[in-house]
């Protein structure tokens, strides 16, 4: 990977004067991974915080080819441009020795729930797409719904917290076991680790099929945390295993942990500064405390032995 000299002299891809919020981490995660690509990428979105703040018409942030399609389809679209790349290189009207680079990248609710299927039929065949999934949780764009990827017990718009229900009732959808399922490379990543992800976009992008990275992003709107602790959110979540960093690969059969901490923290050091959580620290709310830990206990440990196992 280059080194932080020669990463500071390339020119960002994304610029400033988007719409996106203070403390926002979709356009950490978007300048890390265009900094991490061989030479511009073509872009795919679904509609989500990032399209609609970054790329309004007539103006854009973006400095890379641009695609934005609907909410369902991201995915499709963009097999359909790597068939497209392909199909010219073959007519000799693109240069077939160069490569094209395709990164489609969408928030959970795009990716998780409505974008699931188109998503899941690029993985099973195999087009040479990589699809980052920026992980903040909810549909942020639209008001704070609860998605797939929210977490158990998390206040959302849609997962009240009342008499009747404490936040959402179930525990997020496991999307890097399901897209390991299909044989692509997957990896899950935080922003608080640029070396960690940009490694594993460079490593995507040159990947002979598809992939899928899902990037830990705290929403300080949405999660209701202070706008300068992005970073520090997303480091709290994997050094709690919340979200652990690791990658798969050789078609679902080798998983790797990349990073394993000294000193794993109790989930309460991640909850606790963030107000979606608040109601869990009230009196005979314990359980939820309990429920949660319970739940990073059981994946974590179910990484470690897939781990274990592929190093046997
Ligand atoms: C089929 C469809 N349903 C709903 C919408 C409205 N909509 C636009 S963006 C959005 C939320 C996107 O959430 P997510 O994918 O998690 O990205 P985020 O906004 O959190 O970055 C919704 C519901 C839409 N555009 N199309």
């Amino acid at each position: 990977m280059a080194s932080l000299r020669e990463l500071s002299q390339k020119e960002v891809l994304f610029t400033g004067g988007h719409r996106l919020c203070a403390g926002c981490p979709a356009p950490i995660v978007v300048k890390q991974a265009l900094l991490a690509a061989p030479r511009a990428p073509i872009i795919v979105q679904p509609t989500c915080c990032l399209e609609i703040s970054s790329a309004v018409f007539p103006y854009t942030a973006w400095k890379t080819p641009y695609y934005h399609n609907a909410f369902e389809n991201a995915a499709a679209v963009a097999s359909g441009i790597e068939a497209a790349v392909k199909a010219l290189k073959k007519r000799g009207k693109l240069d077939a020795g160069k490569d094209y680079y395709i990164i489609c990248i969408g928030g959970d609710g795009g990716t998780y729930d409505i974008g699931f299927q188109a998503l899941s039929g690029m993985l099973e065949r195999g087009h040479r797409v990589l699809y980052i999934c920026y992980d903040n949780g909810a549909y942020m764009n639209t008001g704070i719904q609860r998605s797939g990827a929210t977490p158990y017990g998390a206040w959302t718009t849609t997962s009240h917290v009342g008499e009747a229900q404490k936040g959402k009732q179930q525990h997020r959808k496991d999307l890097a076991w399901i897209a390991a399922a299909h044989g692509a490379y997957v990896a899950n990543a935080s922003l608080h680790n640029w070396r960690d992800f940009m490694r594993k976009v460079e490593k995507a992008l040159n990947y002979e099929g598809s992939s899928f990275i899902n990037i830990q992003a705290p929403c300080p709107r949405g999660w209701r945390f202070p706008e300068n602790m992005t970073v520090e959110i997303a480091r709290l979540g994997t050094e709690t295993c919340f979200y652990p960093l690791f990658e798969v690969e050789d078609r679902g059969q080798k998983w790797v942990i990349n990073y394993t901490p000294k000193n794993k923290l109790p989930i309460t050091e991640y909850l606790k500064p963030q107000g979606r959580f608040a109601h869990f620290f009230q009196k005979d709310n314990e359980y939820l405390i309990e429920e949660f830990q319970a739940e990073v206990d059981r994946r974590w440990e179910h990484l470690q032995r897939l781990a274990k196992m592929s190093a046997e």
